[in-house]
């Protein structure tokens, strides 16, 4: 999978993809995600990107031009399967979208910023507009890390048994059990016996009651 991000904040997107799973998914060549500095798509003197809003009020609106110039130059190379605008607006995100986005081909996505983009760039080039939940965000580029990483783990290949994505909590929309590791008592504090039992069956069965519980608990939504 090819991801190309497009972005006023290049900077913000400095960090996050050359760690743990997401550098392994580069370095295995199964993920290669690009980054596009906005501003050398805009032809005005002083690389401007945004402008002030038709109709008046406070806040800037990207413009138009800029964007179109840098997705028809990455569309003459690469083939997209979505371009994803990540706006506060758009569809939230949950584990399905994750899943789906992951068995897809190449993704462009558009970081929006200020009072957002010019709504041509929305109606015309935009095929999928994604939240990562209900709060503002400076702008998409924290958002786009999150999604990158979200799909990015499942990518076939990415991960090992060890890291399985098949236990994970919301992957059978069930929050994940509680684990333990060494020691087996600490301050009296004890493991569950079950867990200490080498019965495999009943092992299963108390996580699947445990991960029930909590959902129940925590996000009786979910169920
Ligand atoms: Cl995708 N963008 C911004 N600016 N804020 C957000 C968001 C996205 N998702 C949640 N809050």
């Amino acid at each position: 999978m090819r991801i190309d991000i497009i972005t006023v904040q290049p900077g913000l997107l400095e960090g996050p993809f050359s760690h743990s799973i997401l550098k392994r998914a580069q370095t295995k060549e199964l993920l290669e995600v690009h980054t596009h500095n906005l501003r050398d798509y805009s032809n005005l003197k002083h690389k401007q990107v945004d402008d002030y809003q038709f109709g008046g009020g406070a806040g800037m609106v990207m413009m138009l031009e800029p964007i179109v110039n840098a997705i028809e130059t990455l569309q003459a190379k690469v083939q997209y399967d979505e371009i994803i605008y990540l706006t506060p607006d758009g569809e939230t995100l949950n584990q399905k979208m994750a899943n789906q986005l992951s068995l897809k081909g190449n993704l462009l996505m558009l970081c929006g910023h200020y009072k957002g983009i010019d709504e041509r760039i929305r109606t015309h080039f935009v095929t999928k507009e994604i939240s990562i939940g209900d709060y503002v965000l400076s702008g998409g580029e924290l958002a786009a890390a999150v999604l990158v990483d979200a799909i990015g783990r499942l990518i076939p290949g990415v991960l090992n048994d060890e890291t399985s994505a098949l236990l994970d909590s919301f992957q059978d929309n069930l929050l994940a059990p509680p684990v333990y590791t060494r020691p087996e008592e600490f301050r009296g504090w004890k493991v569950p016996d079950v867990l200490m039992s080498g019965d495999h069956k009943k092992i299963d069965n108390w996580r699947h009651d445990q991960a029930l519980e909590r959902t129940k608990a925590r996000r009786p939504d979910l169920l």
